[in-house]
C-alpha cells in the first residue's frame, strides 16, 4: 500500500518536476537568449533589417543625460504603469541642486482604456485639470514632459506615433497616431488651459533621468513592472534609422517584442502560448508575457490548472475561470516569498483554493519557478545590452549604471537578485549597478524637458509672468505721461498731435514719404469725395543704402530729397504745390504736427548729426522749396492707426510688429501731462520699445538677449524691442543655434563661417522654418546654404527653438499691449473694452503662426475686451495722408484750440 502510495506520489512529483522543468532555463539557454536578444539588438538598429527586427530600437530623441545644470518648473504626466500620475516638478541647479515633486495619482478605469482614444485623452485632460486647479495653476503655461509608457515611433523630442498598444491598453484610434497631438487636441476640446508639451518620453527614459540626475554612470533603463522594458544610451553611429553619427542618444528598445519572430520558440512552453492566446495582443510582446508583472499571475494560473486538471494538485475539483481571476503577479510576488506553507495556505484560502500542504508547497515553487525564470530572461536581456555598451566603447571591462523602477522589481522577493545574479554570470566584465528610481519616471520626463530647456527654458513666459509683465508696461505708461516722472521713464509716451482718427472727410492729394521700415516708399496719394470716400495710391519704393543710414544726416535727407525728386519727375508733379506727410519711423519728441526732434535712432540706422535735430528741418533744408510742403510728421503706428482708422472707426490703437516694434493709442488729453489741454484725446506714440531700458525686464532676458545688445548699433536701448521684433529674432535663434552647437546638442557640434556670422541667419527663415508643411524641408535648405548639413533631428530642433524664440515675441507683445488695452478700458471706465487695434509689419505678417499666438494670448491676458485686429493693407502712408489731410483743413479754416506742447524741446527754437 505505502509503496503503491509513494510510487504515485513520486510519479506526480516527477511529472511535477517534468513539468516546471520547462520552465527552468540552464545557464545554455540564458546564453542562448542573451545571443540571440544580441542579435535582434542589432537588427533592429540596421535600416536593412528594422522592419522584421523583434526588438524595435525606437530613437528617443533624447542625447543625453541631465548634467545638473538643468532647472525650472515643469508639469510631468506618466502614463502606462499600474498608477497614472499628474506631477508638477521644481528642478533647481548649482549649490542649491534639488528636484521636489508634487504629485497627484489618477485611476484609468477599465473602460476608458478600452474605449476610444478621444475618451482616453479626454480622461488624461480632466485629471490634469483637477490636478491644476488643486495646485491653483490653472493659468500657469508650464513646459510639460509626457511620459507613455508604449512603444511609439518618434520622429522628434515632442512628435511620437503610437506603434501599438501593450499591457491592459486597447483604446481605439490612436495606434499609428501621434500621442501628442491627440493630448494636444484633448486640451484644446476642453479649452480650459494651455500646456506647452516639450517633451514625450517612454517610462524607461524617464527612469533612467531619473536615476542618472542622481549617478552620471547611469545609462540604461529597466522597466520590471506591469510590463517590460529597457532602454540605453546608444552610439549615434549605429542607430541607422536616425541621420548622423557623432554622440549618442538614448533608444527605447522595447524588447518587450522580443521572440515576436519565433526566434525564442525553444524556450516558449504552452503556458506560455496559452497566456499569449488569452491576451488582448495575441502573437504581441511575447518576451513580456514571460518577464512583467501582468502576465506572471496569468501564467502560474495557467501551469496549476494544468497539473490540477492532470489531478496533481488539489485534488478537490476547481473551475477554471475561478482560479484564472485571482491569481495576479501580486499573488505570486506573496506565494514566491519566504512564507510559512501555512501563509500559503491561507492566502489560496482567500482565492477559494483548498488545499493541502503538498498543494501549497507545489504552488509556491511554481510560483518560484515562473518569476525565477522571468528575472533570468530579463537578465540575459540586460547581459546582452550592458555587453554591447561595453564593445561599443571597445573595453575590456566596464563599470554601468542601470535605473530601475517597477512593482514586480521592487516588490517581488527574489526578482532583483536573480536578475543582478544573471547579468554577473553572463556578462563578467561589466560591473553593473542597479539602482532603484525613488521617484519614478515623471522626474525623468520634467529633467529632459529641463534638458531641451536649459536654453530656451527663460523664454517660455507663463501667463503669471505675462500678467507682472503687463503690470509693469501699465506703471511705465503712466510714469511716461506724467511730467515728473517722464524725464526717467523708458516708455516715452510722446505726442503726435493726431487728436482723432479720420472722420470721413478727409481730401486732397499728398505725398507720403514712409521711411524707416523695411522699405522706404515715396506714395502719392488722393482721398477723394465723390459718393464715397476713396483713397488712391501710387507708390514706388527706394533703397536706404548701408552706407546712406550710417552716414551723416544731411547725407540721409539729401538722398530722401533725391528720391522724392525722382518719384515727382515719374509721378510728373513736379511743377505741383503738394503737401507731404511725412511717415518716419523714430521715437521724435513732437512740438506739434509738423516739427519733430529726432530723439534716438532706432533699428538699422545710425545717421550722424540728427538726434536732437528736427527732422522737418532737416528734410526741408534737403528738398530746398521743391514745391512741397511738410504738413505732418506721424509714426509708422500713427500712420497704421489711421490707415485702418479709415476702414473701422473703432480703430484707436496702431502696432508695428516688423524690423522695429511699437504702438500707439489714443489717450485722454488730461492724461497727458506734456500737452496744454484736458477735453478730447490725442494719439500718444509710446516707444515701447525701449521698455526695460531701466532695467525692469532684466529677471527676464536671457543670455542671448544680452549678446544681442552688446552687438547692436545701440546698447543699452531699445531692449524690450531686441527681445521681439523682426529685427532681431532671427540673430536671436542664431546665437541659440551656435550656442547648443558647441555644446554638441546640434549639428553634431559643428558650426560653418556662416552661422557664426552675425545676421546670416534672418527672421524671414524663422517664419518659413515654422510653416508646418515645409517648415522642416526649408530648415534643412536654410542651413544648407550656411554650409551646414543638419540631420533630420537637428532640422526638427531648429523648428522647436524658433518656435520658443517667435512665441515668445507674441506673448510678449501681448503683455505690453495688453497694458494699453487695460488703460484704454479704464479711461472709459467701461466693464468691457471693444475696441480695434489697426497691425503692420513684416513680422505680424509673414510668420504663419504669430498673428494666431499674439490674438490668443491677449484673450486670455485681457479677457474684457473684444478686440478686433485689423492688419493695414496700405501701409502707413494712407494714415499719414489723413494726417495731413486733417492738419490741412485745420490750418485752413476754423482754428480748433491747438494744443501746445510742453515738450521741454518745444522750448528751443525751432530754428
Ligand atoms: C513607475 C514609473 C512609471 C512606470 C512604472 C512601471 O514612474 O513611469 O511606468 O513605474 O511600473 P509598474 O507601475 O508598471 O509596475
Ligand atoms: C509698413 C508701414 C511702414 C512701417 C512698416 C513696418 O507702411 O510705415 O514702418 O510697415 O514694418 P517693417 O517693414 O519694419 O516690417
Ligand atoms: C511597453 C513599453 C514600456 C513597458 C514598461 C511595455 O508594455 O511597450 O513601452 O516601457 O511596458 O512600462
Ligand atoms: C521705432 C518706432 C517705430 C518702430 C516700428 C522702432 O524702432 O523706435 O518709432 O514705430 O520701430 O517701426
Amino acid at each position: 500500500m505505502v509503496t503503491a502510495v509513494a510510487q504515485r506520489l513520486a510519479a506526480q512529483r516527477r511529472e511535477i518536476n517534468d513539468t516546471l522543468a520547462r520552465l527552468s532555463l540552464s545557464s545554455e539557454n540564458l546564453q542562448q537568449v542573451k545571443d540571440k536578444m544580441r542579435v535582434e539588438l542589432e537588427r533592429g538598429l540596421r535600416k536593412d533589417s528594422h522592419s522584421t527586427a523583434s526588438v524595435k530600437m525606437l530613437p528617443s530623441f533624447v542625447y543625453r543625460t541631465p548634467n545638473g545644470t538643468e532647472r525650472g518648473k515643469y508639469l510631468a504626466l506618466d502614463l502606462g504603469g499600474t498608477n497614472f500620475r499628474v506631477l508638477v516638478v521644481k528642478i533647481r541647479s548649482g549649490i542649491r541642486k534639488s528636484v521636489r515633486m508634487y504629485n497627484k495619482i489618477y485611476a484609468i478605469p477599465l473602460e476608458i482604456m478600452q474605449g476610444t482614444g478621444e475618451e482616453l485623452f479626454d480622461h488624461i485632460v480632466q485629471c490634469i485639470s483637477d490636478f491644476l486647479d488643486y495646485m491653483g495653476m490653472k493659468n500657469t503655461r508650464l513646459p510639460l514632459g509626457f511620459t507613455f509608457s508604449f512603444p511609439c515611433r518618434q520622429t522628434g523630442i515632442d512628435k511620437g506615433s503610437l506603434v501599438s498598444w501593450t499591457k491592459g491598453f486597447k483604446a481605439t484610434d490612436c495606434e499609428g497616431n501621434d500621442v501628442v497631438e491627440m493630448l494636444r487636441e484633448a486640451i484644446k476640446r476642453r479649452n480650459e488651459f494651455d500646456l506647452d508639451i516639450v517633451a514625450v518620453v517612454n517610462d524607461t527614459v524617464g527612469t533612467m533621468m531619473t536615476c542618472a540626475y542622481e549617478d552620471p554612470k547611469c545609462e540604461i533603463g529597466l522597466i520590471a513592472g506591469t510590463g517590460s522594458n529597457v532602454c540605453y544610451m546608444e552610439e549615434m553611429r549605429n542607430i541607422e534609422m536616425v541621420e548622423g553619427d557623432e554622440g549618442q542618444m538614448c533608444v527605447n528598445t522595447e524588447w518587450g517584442g522580443f521572440g515576436e519572430n519565433d526566434c525564442i520558440e525553444d524556450i516558449r512552453t504552452r503556458f506560455d502560448r496559452e497566456v499569449d492566446e488569452g491576451s488582448l495582443n495575441n502573437g504581441k510582446q511575447r518576451f513580456e508575457k514571460m518577464t512583467s508583472g501582468m502576465y506572471l499571475g496569468e501564467i502560474v494560473r495557467q501551469i496549476l490548472i494544468d497539473l490540477t486538471r492532470r489531478g496533481l494538485l488539489f485534488r478537490v475539483p476547481v473551475p477554471n475561470r475561478e482560479v484564472q481571476s485571482c491569481i495576479n503577479d501580486h499573488v505570486v510576488q506573496k506565494l514566491s516569498d519566504r512564507l510559512a506553507l501555512l501563509q500559503v495556505r491561507a492566502i489560496l484560502q482567500q482565492l477559494g483554493l483548498d488545499s493541502t500542504c503538498d498543494d501549497s508547497i507545489i504552488v509556491k515553487e511554481v510560483c518560484g519557478t515562473v518569476s525565477r525564470r522571468a528575472a533570468q530572461l530579463c537578465g540575459a536581456g540586460m547581459a546582452a545590452i550592458v555587453d554591447k555598451i561595453r564593445e561599443n566603447r571597445g573595453r575590456n571591462q566596464m563599470n554601468i549604471t542601470v535605473g530601475v523602477d517597477g512593482t514586480l522589481y521592487k516588490l517581488h522577493p527574489h526578482f532583483s537578485r536573480i536578475l543582478k545574479d544573471t547579468v554577473k554570470a553572463l556578462a563578467p566584465q561589466c560591473d553593473v549597478e542597479f539602482v532603484l528610481s525613488e521617484d519614478g519616471s515623471g522626474k525623468g520626463a520634467a529633467l529632459i524637458t529641463a534638458v531641451i530647456d536649459k536654453y530656451l527654458y527663460a523664454m517660455r513666459l507663463s501667463d503669471e509672468t505675462l500678467m507682472d509683465i503687463m503690470k509693469r508696461f501699465r506703471r511705465e505708461l503712466g510714469n511716461g505721461l506724467c511730467s515728473d516722472t517722464n524725464p526717467t521713464a523708458t516708455v516715452k509716451m510722446l505726442p503726435t498731435f493726431v487728436r482723432s482718427i479720420p472722420d470721413g472727410s478727409e481730401k486732397g492729394d499728398f505725398i507720403a514719404l514712409d521711411l524707416g521700415g523695411s522699405a522706404f516708399r515715396i506714395l502719392r496719394v488722393k482721398v477723394s469725395h465723390e459718393k464715397k470716400q476713396t483713397v488712391q495710391m501710387e507708390s514706388q519704393i527706394y533703397d536706404t543704402p548701408e552706407d546712406i543710414i550710417h552716414g551723416s544726416g544731411t547725407r540721409l535727407f539729401d538722398h530722401v530729397a533725391e528720391c522724392l525728386g525722382d518719384f515727382m519727375e515719374k509721378q510728373n508733379i513736379k511743377d505741383k504745390k503738394l503737401s507731404v506727410g511725412f511717415t518716419f519711423s523714430f521715437p521724435c519728441a513732437q512740438t506739434k504736427l509738423n516739427e519733430s526732434y529726432l530723439l534716438t535712432w532706432t533699428k538699422r540706422f545710425k545717421a550722424s548729426g540728427v538726434e536732437g535735430m528736427d527732422i522737418v528741418t532737416l528734410l526741408n533744408k534737403a528738398i530746398k522749396k521743391r514745391g512741397v510742403d511738410i504738413m505732418a510728421v506721424v509714426n509708422d503706428t500713427v500712420g497704421t492707426m489711421m490707415t485702418c482708422g479709415f476702414d473701422d472707426q473703432r480703430c484707436e490703437v496702431g502696432i508695428i510688429i516688423g524690423t522695429g516694434t511699437n504702438a500707439c493709442y489714443m489717450e485722454e488729453l488730461r492724461h497727458i501731462d506734456l500737452v496744454e489741454g484736458d477735453e478730447g484725446r490725442m494719439c500718444i506714440n509710446t516707444e515701447w520699445g525701449a521698455f526695460g531700458d531701466d532695467g525692469m525686464l532684466e529677471d527676464i532676458r536671457t543670455e542671448f538677449d544680452r549678446e544681442i545688445d552688446r552687438g547692436s548699433l545701440n546698447p543699452g536701448k531699445q531692449l524690450f524691442e531686441k527681445m521681439v521684433s523682426g529685427m532681431y529674432i532671427g540673430e536671436l535663434v542664431r546665437l541659440i543655434l551656435v550656442k547648443m552647437a558647441k555644446e554638441g546638442f546640434l549639428f553634431e557640434g559643428r558650426i560653418t563661417p556662416e552661422l557664426l556670422t552675425k545676421g546670416k541667419f534672418e527672421t524671414k527663415h524663422v517664419s518659413s522654418i515654422e510653416k508646418s508643411k515645409e517648415g522642416l524641408t526649408k530648415a534643412k535648405d536654410i542651413l544648407g546654404r550656411l554650409g551646414m548639413e543638419p540631420s533630420a533631428d537637428d532640422c526638427i530642433a531648429v523648428q522647436h527653438i524658433c518656435t520658443i524664440v517667435s512665441h515668445r515675441s507674441a506673448n510678449l507683445i501681448a503683455a505690453t499691449l495688453g497694458g494699453i488695452l487695460s488703460r484704454l478700458k479704464d479711461n472709459k471706465g467701461n466693464p468691457r473694452l471693444r475696441t480695434t487695434v489697426g497691425i503692420d509689419g513684416s513680422l505680424y505678417k509673414m510668420h504663419p503662426q504669430y498673428a494666431r499666438r499674439l490674438h490668443k494670448t491677449v484673450r486670455r491676458l485681457v479677457p474684457e475686451s473684444d478686440v478686433r485686429f485689423l492688419l493695414s493693407e496700405s501701409g502707413s502712408s494712407k494714415g499719414a495722408a489723413m494726417v495731413t489731410a486733417v492738419a490741412y483743413r485745420l490750418a485752413d479754416h476754423t482754428p480748433t484750440p491747438s494744443c501746445k506742447s510742453k515738450h521741454p524741446m518745444s522750448m528751443r527754437d525751432s530754428t
